[in-house]
């Protein structure tokens, strides 16, 4: 449906680049058109349609594994009008099950070498496979008109209440995101993205691939971060988007490397145009470290699921270390006090037309989300200096945890250990960490008996949670510092936990 706000710019913007044979995406089986990745995306469009005339923005998951068929799957299902829910073989089948229930999923497109990973979330789905016959191609004119409102994305993300939260973006967000984003980084079609990056989160899909090809450019797409192999794919890239965990990993193996190839890797890192960070606060040492190989500092910018990239260091201009920069064009800021006053140092304000328009399902939550006049409260604590750029300070919530540059919520964790029969208290925490960003530790008093260890509880949670949530480490207690109404003392935790 065509809405008050016109239709589609994501997809107008796609199909202006269909019949295009430029090259848009490398993967590890070739090289990928424009014009092939909309062939077979139609043919995916057909087969989700299934002879209706629009999704209506119906969710449809997509697990494909990260190559070109997962961009012809993304752009199929938003051609048939519908709205792309993104699950992960990272996630164990319980936790795949909830996003498909949370977001009333009925039809996933799944890669055939990922079927197994449905596990019993599979069961009641319609499974469409990613390599339907590009044959069935729906025409141009029987594919319907999408509005630039409609919704496009549900991207899960967690927050303080347990479970993750659909936030829904619309076309017209991932729009915006797409020209502002490339305007300000100057993304074009001679370059080239080296990208390591999940794709179910907003960096991996969005900031780094959607960027990338609506710019024109070209995408080497890793089926998975190896610092290794990034550093040899480097010598063919022009541009490299990372969360910090990676850079620290990068600087390991460099390291590891013997002279020549110490030389030459330094050398491709010279030769990008672009080097960015972002997803958690990157380590000014870490940074400085890079910019003795590379000769220039990461470009550090700030990200959220529900707005994409809202302030970034310039790519032309001074890069301040441990700043994010300044807000891109499209982007108000403000730092406000509990009150919602102006304030010196305070909690990040953003407001503008990438932001996301609802949690779905959740209109309490999306209503908390935002303060008045559609201001979106970020839930970081912020300060500004002389010049306009932006430090962040951390998180107002004890309960928010970045590792590796994936959010997650403590009290979702802490609920899956509860779960555990020898488990009588629990609390999880982020320990500050260079690597991780914050390194996940469960606080744990097991119950009277119990024989419980690290490993089996670790175990039990990889049954339940995606990979990167479970605990690296667990802590055993008597007793867990609490305050006189029984709430959990985490300041504390953290105090002993450094003694
Ligand atoms: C992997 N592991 C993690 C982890 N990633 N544990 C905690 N936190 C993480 N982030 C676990 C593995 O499951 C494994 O567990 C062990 O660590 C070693 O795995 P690895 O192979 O060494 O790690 P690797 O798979 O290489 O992963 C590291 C990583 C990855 C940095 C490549 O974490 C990653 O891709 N991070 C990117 C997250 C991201 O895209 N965030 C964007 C959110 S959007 P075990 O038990 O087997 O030892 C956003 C907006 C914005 O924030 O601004 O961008
Ligand atoms: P997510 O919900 O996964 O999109 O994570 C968004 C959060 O990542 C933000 O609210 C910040 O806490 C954090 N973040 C993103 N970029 C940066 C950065 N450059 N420095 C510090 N924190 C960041």
């Amino acid at each position: 449906m065509i809405d008050a706000n016109g239709t589609s710019r994501l997809l107008t913007g796609w199909n202006s680049l269909a019949h295009s044979e430029a090259v848009a995406i490398v993967d590890d089986d070739g090289a990928c058109s424009f014009r092939s990745l909309d062939s077979a995306a139609r043919a995916i469009a057909a087969a989700v349609l299934e002879q209706r005339r629009s999704l209506d923005g119906e969710r449809v998951g997509l697990l494909v594994s990260p190559n070109a068929r997962f961009v012809e799957a993304f752009f199929g299902v938003l051609l048939a009008g519908g709205t792309v829910v993104v699950l992960s073989p990272l996630h164990p089948p319980a936790e795949t099950a909830y996003l498909c229930d949370d977001a009333l999923v009925k039809t996933v497109v799944v890669s055939p070498e990922l079927t197994s990973t449905l596990g019993s979330a599979g069961s009641g789905l319609r499974q469409v496979s990613v390599s339907v016959s590009v044959g069935n191609a729906t025409e141009q004119g029987a594919l319907p008109a999408v509005g630039a409102s409609s919704p496009a994305l549900q991207l899960y993300t967690s927050g303080t209440t347990g479970k993750p939260k659909g936030a829904v973006l619309t076309h017209e967000n991932l729009a915006v995101q797409q020209q502002v984003i490339g305007e300000t980084w100057g993304m074009s079609p001679q370059d080239r993205l080296l990208h390591a990056l999940p794709l179910h989160h907003m960096h991996g899909l969005v900031i780094a691939l959607l960027t990338a090809l609506g710019a024109g450019a070209c995408v080497r797409l890793l089926p998975r971060f190896d610092a290794t192999r990034v550093w040899e794919e480097l010598a063919h890239a022009t541009t490299f988007m990372a969360v910090p965990t990676m850079y620290v990993r990068l600087l390991e193996a460099f390291d590891a490397a013997d002279e020549r190839t110490q030389e030459r890797w330094a050398r491709s890192a010279r030769a990008l145009r672009l080097a960015t960070s972002g997803s958690a606060a990157l380590p000014v040492r870490v940074g400085q470290r890079w910019a003795s190989l590379a000769g220039s500092y990461p470009v550090e910018r700030f990200g959220m699921t529900e707005v994409g990239v809202g302030l970034s260091n310039p790519v032309e201009g001074e890069r301040r270390p441990g700043t994010v920069g300044l807000p891109l064009r499209s982007v108000e800021i403000g730092i406000v006090d509990e009150q919602g006053e102006p304030a010196e140092q305070g909690e990040l304000w953003i407001r503008g037309p990438s932001v996301f328009s609802e949690y779905f399902g959740r209109p309490q939550a999306t209503t908390e989300a935002f303060a008045r006049d559609g201001w979106f409260r970020t839930g970081d604590t912020a300060t500004v200096d002389a010049c306009g750029y932006v430090r962040i300070l951390g998180r107002t919530s004890v309960d928010i945890l970045k590792s590796g540059g994936y959010k997650l919520s403590a009290l979702e964790i802490e609920e899956v250990l509860r779960e555990h029969e020898d488990v009588a208290e629990v609390a999880v925490v982020g320990v500050a960490d260079e690597a991780w960003g914050d390194r996940v530790v469960a606080c744990v008093v097991a119950r009277a008996g119990a024989t419980l260890d690290e490993e089996v509880l670790r175990t039990f949670a990889k049954t339940r949670l995606a990979v990167y949530k479970v605990p690296r480490n667990v802590v055993w207690f008597d007793e867990l510092p609490r305050n006189a109404l029984g709430k959990v003392l985490k300041p504390e935790l953290l105090r002993r936990l450094r003694s």
